[in-house]
């Protein structure tokens, strides 16, 4: 996700450098959905007021109307990854930014996620992670999610970061994962059974591309 920062950013910088007022006050009178409060957010997430404001103009370039559905996410993350499909995986990230379920996400909510998968604790990250990988949304993971979740990051990163791939390779890396973290043996991984297996494995979450690679 650093990397759509660091676009939003870059594309805030690059378009209208010099925005009039007029233009500025036009705009916000056809934004559907206004942002909350700067403050209130600034209260709410690990970003100064300054970064939000920047995060505000990269996030209303991209995405005018002011909510980004899942076409313009899904098209954002294919510029990320050329050389793969990263479609499987953006809806499933969209999904979990979009935490009210209602098929978009608006900045508020991208800009809390944000701040848990940059600055928060390694425990939000992980919850964060967890409510990722639990597609279902019933409080476990389990192995057909698992295996979704892991083919879908396999497809975005292409044959262009796995020359050798076989097909049977992520059902592999599933099991191995599973084994790891389903601790108790009930066939599913609860949140406190997946901390505690990627607390104990930096390998396992670096390879299951955590954080900075993907987001
Ligand atoms: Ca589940
Ligand atoms: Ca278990």
């Amino acid at each position: 996700m650093g990397a759509v920062v660091g676009t939003l950013t870059m594309q805030t910088k690059q378009r209208r450098p010099s925005r009039d007022k007029t233009d500025d006050e036009l705009e916000m009178t056809t934004v559907c959905h206004r942002p909350e409060g700067l403050e209130q957010l600034e209260a709410q997430t690990n970003f100064t007021k300054q970064e939000l404001q920047i995060l505000y103009r990269g996030f209303k370039n991209e995405c005018p109307s002011g909510v980004v559905n899942e076409e313009t996410f899904k098209h954002i993350y294919a510029q990320f990854f050329p050389h793969g499909d990263a479609s499987m995986y953006a809806h499933y990230l969209f999904n979990a930014f979009d935490t009210t379920n209602n098929g978009s996400i608006k900045f508020k909510d991208f800009v809390t996620g944000l701040s848990i998968l940059l600055r928060g604790t390694l425990r939000e990250k992980l919850e964060w992670t967890f409510h990722l990988y639990d597609i279902n949304k019933d409080g476990y993971i389990n192995r057909e999610e698992m295996t979704e979740i892991v083919r879908a990051i396999y497809d975005m990163m292409g044959k262009y970061t796995y020359p050798a791939l076989k097909g049977d390779v992520p059902q592999q890396h599933v099991d191995a994962f599973f084994q790891k973290m389903d601790k108790n043996k009930d066939g599913v991984v609860t949140l406190e059974e997946f901390i505690i297996a990627c607390q104990e494995d930096e390998t396992m979450m670096r390879s299951m591309q955590l954080f900075e690679n993907v987001m």
